[in-house]
């Protein structure tokens, strides 16, 4: 059996996350280190590892992360003078948590590449 990740945990209700969304599919939560005013993680309710292993058959579930994501960012007020969207994947794409998640960053202006 896989191990649950602490994202899991946070969605079953085992440690509390500070919620700004949920529906059947995904939730979002504000990141507990925020890099940015406004920092959201977007989070699948499957524990899909990382974008490296997202396959054929979560292409909907994919776009509906996207759409959540653009969703929040009008609900957070941020969406018109922009934003920053992050996936970290795997060891050098500095990823701490083995679940695929997305980062939704803004309420300041963000230069560089980096979180
Ligand atoms: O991002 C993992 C992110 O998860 C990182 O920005 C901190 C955040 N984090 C860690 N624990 C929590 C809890 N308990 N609530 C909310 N946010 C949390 P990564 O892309 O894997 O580096």
């Amino acid at each position: 059996m896989t191990a649950r990740t602490l994202f899991t945990r946070i969605i079953d209700g085992e440690i509390p996350g500070q919620f700004v969304h949920q529906d059947e599919h995904c939730i979002a939560i504000r990141d507990i280190n925020p890099a940015a005013p406004v920092h959201l993680l977007i989070i699948p309710r499957k524990p899909i590892p990382s974008l490296a292993q997202l396959t054929a058959e979560d292409q909907a579930l994919a776009g509906h992360l996207l759409l959540v994501v653009s969703r929040l960012a009008e609900q957070e007020g941020i969406a018109g003078q922009g934003y920053r969207v992050v996936i970290n994947t795997g060891e050098d794409g500095g990823q701490t948590v083995p679940h695929l998640h997305i980062h939704l960053m803004g309420g300041r202006a963000l230069t560089g590449h980096g979180t």
